[in-house]
């Protein structure tokens, strides 16, 4: 079936308002005719997204934030809920990144209450999984993303507000990445995973490749099967580079 690629851009924790203008960058960039076929998204840190969304007006750049709370509101110092992304105009939250599941110890259960509290606020959920070096090379990559698809998303889910995002960990921020052929393989696991536990809905899911993605190998990455776009960390800093790898399309 034909799926609407989306190029995501993921901040970290990156940014502030002297960056405003690389975001602007970006909305004007995705202007142009590509945008009827591709999405493009943008997470910044929090921080950034109220004044982001002022400054994207007019863009079809979609704005989102890069975890949310898996509790709707509450006593929780230093969360961010689903509903005040959605309150600042973000449309989209990335959960369970691996930097998440390292430094926070989220586990898949906990990643998949974050994904129905962001669906149930309307929010389209980015579902980061992927396998560490020691478990690539103890042969497990395929058992891995089973597992963490299993976990992470939540029964009943539908492709409108479902995207899974593949990074293998020991590709993030290294300037490494998998050969086409085992980025071919775990993206063809991963549909068949996803259309054997979802139907028509998993086949119509996005399954974007994270990892080390920049202007020189996108196209290449991008033109595998099942690669439905991209998750780009550190290449997204910069307009000039996100918007090379947005025109790969
Ligand atoms: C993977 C990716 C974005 P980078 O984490 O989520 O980061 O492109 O810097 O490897």
């Amino acid at each position: 079936p034909d799926v609407r690629p989306l190029v995501a851009g993921n901040w970290k924790m990156n940014g502030t308002r002297s960056s405003l203008d690389q975001i602007k960058a970006i909305s004007e960039g995705v202007k142009g005719e590509l945008a009827e076929k591709v999405d493009a998204l943008l997470c910044p840190p929090a921080t950034l997204l109220y004044v982001a969304t002022a400054i994207c007006t007019d863009s079809p750049l979609a704005l989102g934030a890069q975890d949310c709370h898996q509790n709707v509101s509450g006593a929780h110092t230093g969360d961010i809920s689903a509903e005040m992304i959605a309150d600042c105009f973000g449309t989209y939250v990335i959960v369970g990144h691996s930097e998440r599941r390292a430094d926070h110890g989220e586990s898949d259960a906990l990643v998949r209450a974050k994904t129905e509290t962001a669906n149930a606020a309307d929010l389209t959920a980015i579902i980061c999984v992927g396998e560490t070096e020691e478990e690539r090379e103890r042969g497990e990559t395929l058992q891995v993303l089973k597992r963490q698809l299993e976990g992470s998303i939540p029964d009943g889910a539908r492709a409108e507000r479902t995207v899974v995002a593949y990074e293998p960990v020991w590709a993030i921020g290294t300037g490494l990445t998998p050969s086409v052929a085992d980025v071919a393989e775990a993206h063809a696991f991963m549909r068949r995973e996803l259309a054997a536990r979802f139907g028509a809905e998993g086949q119509a899911m996005r399954i974007l490749y994270g990892g080390s993605v920049k202007p020189s190998n996108a196209r290449d990455l991008m033109a595998v099967e099942n690669v439905d776009g991209a998750l780009i960390g550190g290449a997204s800093l910069k307009a000039v580079d996100f918007l090379a790898i947005y025109d790969v399309y």
